[in-house]
Parts: C-alpha cells; sequence; structure tokens
C-alpha cells in the first residue's frame, strides 16, 4: 500500500494560458512542452492511513494543495486515507514550477500504492485533475497536451537541445497561474488573439520539431512566450510577472545572437528565464546568465523522459 514515484517539471514552448472548463481543467488550446531533467519531484504515496496528509519538502502544505491531491485521488477511485510526501530535488527553493512534476509523481505513486495498472493516458489526464501542466509530465519527452491527456510525439533525444535556466528571483508570485489565467481570459482584450496564436503555432512548432529545426522551433517559442505574456499584461488588473533580471537576461540572449551564438527565450507565470541553445552554445549561454545583475543562479538542463515509479510494495520505503 506504499509506492514512490519520480516526476521532472516541464517548460512549454507553446503555452497553456486559457481554460475552456475551470472545474476539468481542460485547455482552451493545445500545448508542447520538453521535460528537464535537473528539475525533478520524487513523491511517495502510503494509503491505508486514517487521515490524509500531504508535506511538501518536510512542511505540512496548505489546505488547498491537499484538496487538489484529493481531487487526484478520487478520481483515481482511491478512497483510502492517504500520507503523501513529496520532494523537489530543485536546486533552490525559488518558485520554480514544481505543480507539474509534484502531481504527475503523485498520481503515478498513488495508483502504483493501490496496485492499480493504468496506462499513460489514464494517468496523464489524472494528474491533469491536480495541475493542468502536469498531464505533460506523465509522457515526459517532447509532450503534446490538447484535451484531457497528454501525449510524447517526440522521445527526449529527438532534438539535441539545452535548457539553460536563469533563477531571477524567489519566493512566490504574486498571482499564480490558476488566478491568472482566469484574470487574462475574463478581462484581457488580446486574451482571443492569444488562443487563435497558439491553435496556429502548435502544429507549425510540430512541423518544426519532425524537421529538427532548432532555429525555427526557438524562434517560435520566443514569439509564443512574448505573447503569453503580452495578454497577462493586457489583463485588468495588469500581470507583470517579470523582474529587472528577467529583462537582463533578455537583452544578453540578444547580444549572444549579435555575436551569432544562437538561444531563444521562454518565460512562464514568473520572473525565470528559460534559454532554448544546442548543447555545445550552453556553457556560453550560461555564463551570459551568470552576468545579468539579480541572476541568483542558473541550471543547465537536458530533456527528459516521464514519471515512473521507482519502490513499490507494502514496505517500500520513501525514496
Ligand atoms: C504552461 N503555465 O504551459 C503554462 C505557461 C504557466 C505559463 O501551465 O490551473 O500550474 O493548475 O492548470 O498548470 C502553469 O499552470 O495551472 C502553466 P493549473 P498550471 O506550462
Amino acid at each position: 500500500m506504499k509506492a514512490t514515484a519520480v516526476a521532472h517539471a516541464n517548460i512549454a514552448l507553446v503555452k497553456y494560458w486559457g481554460k475552456r472548463d475551470d472545474a476539468l481543467l481542460l485547455p482552451e488550446a493545445g500545448s508542447l512542452s520538453v521535460a528537464l531533467d535537473r528539475l525533478s519531484t520524487t513523491t511517495t504515496v502510503e494509503l491505508g492511513v486514517s487521515q490524509d496528509s500531504l508535506r511538501i519538502d518536510g512542511r505540512t502544505s496548505a489546505e488547498a494543495e491537499m484538496r487538489r491531491a484529493r481531487a487526484v485521488l478520487d478520481a483515481a477511485g482511491i478512497r483510502d486515507g492517504a500520507r503523501i510526501e513529496s520532494r523537489n530535488d530543485f536546486p533552490t527553493a525559488a518558485g520554480l514550477a514544481s505543480s507539474a512534476s509534484g502531481f504527475a509523481a503523485l498520481a503515478v505513486a498513488a495508483c502504483a500504492a493501490a496496485g492499480q495498472r493504468r496506462s499513460e493516458r489514464e494517468l496523464s489526464a489524472l494528474a491533469r485533475l491536480g495541475s493542468g501542466s502536469a498531464a505533460r509530465s506523465v509522457p515526459g519527452g517532447w509532450a503534446v497536451w490538447e484535451d484531457r491527456e497528454a501525449v510524447q510525439v517526440a522521445a527526449p533525444d529527438h532534438l539535441p537541445l539545452r535548457l539553460v535556466v536563469a533563477v531571477c528571483g524567489e519566493g512566490a508570485k504574486a498571482v499564480g497561474s490558476r488566478d491568472g489565467m482566469k484574470r487574462s481570459r475574463e478581462t484581457s482584450p488580446y486574451h482571443s488573439a492569444w488562443i487563435e496564436q497558439c491553435r496556429r503555432d502548435l502544429p507549425e512548432a510540430l512541423r518544426l520539431l519532425r524537421s529538427r529545426d532548432l532555429p525555427g522551433l526557438g524562434a517560435l517559442a520566443e514569439r509564443n512566450a512574448m505573447r503569453m505574456h503580452a495578454d497577462a499584461l493586457a489583463a485588468d488588473p495588469p500581470l507583470l510577472y517579470w523582474q529587472p533580471a528577467t529583462i537582463g537576461c533578455l537583452r544578453a540572449l540578444g547580444h549572444l545572437r549579435d555575436r551569432r551564438t544562437s538561444a531563444w527565450a521562454t518565460i512562464d507565470a514568473g520572473p525565470h528565464v528559460v534559454a532554448l541553445c544546442a548543447p555545445a552554445d550552453a556553457p556560453l549561454v550560461e555564463a551570459a546568465f551568470r552576468a545579468v545583475p539579480g541572476v541568483r543562479e542558473t541550471i543547465v538542463c537536458a530533456p527528459a523522459g516521464g514519471a515512473r515509479v521507482v519502490e513499490a510494495g507494502s514496505d517500500a520505503r520513501a525514496g
């Protein structure tokens, strides 16, 4: 009645920013992501305890987080009390996205603890009920999420790539993704244009991925991220997720490109910048980010695989 699973965070190149169903966490448009090897969550679920509990990095988490975890367990038909222990192996607690890896690891560990044999698609749909982007961390690799579940469309090594993360701030952001995307949908005059753009970007991104066109894919990802932030900035009240270091990193990538090193930026609902580049260019990109005032840390990632059970059985111990 106990199992441990590991899942990786993911970064979207065509982003999810808007729900067509707030309760079921269904997206207005499809998204494309790649999983990040150095950002992972390890979660142990023990069933059959008297009361639900959730600890993340040793701290009891907020009621709202437990409710989201319970939604995943209920959807899996797990009525038993669950003791959930989750650990992020992120090098820093700087507000890097952990809900995607967290809920993917939870869905996989909980079903394994309950002795359920489920397909990757079913596990992805369950993880989605915790956090939309978690659907993409279940299959991992290059993943597309359009409706109930995400699927892997290319293996991690399909395209040689590094993702250089610049940590540009710390602490929880003022407005979380869930409220931010709702506010954008309800108040931004650009929101419908943003969604239409994503519907054009996804097939184009898949074509560029299939042909292993990194410059094309990188440029598309950068445009897509800028347009998501334009939508967020146009909300009322406006959503400004960037810090001065965020702009410093964008400028640094511009200077690198002037000197013919190719790297493209993407930014989630937060201040951190993630650069996409060829493996050989990663050291230069990392050095450029480190020179930007306000950048606290850099993490160089490669594409990773999907969520997996690492220990299961009645006497499994936390990994
Ligand atoms: C993404 N983000 O595609 C986009 C880009 C943030 C910016 O998915 O409400 O935590 O739990 O479904 O998945 C973050 O949103 O939101 C996110 P919910 P989630 O990665």
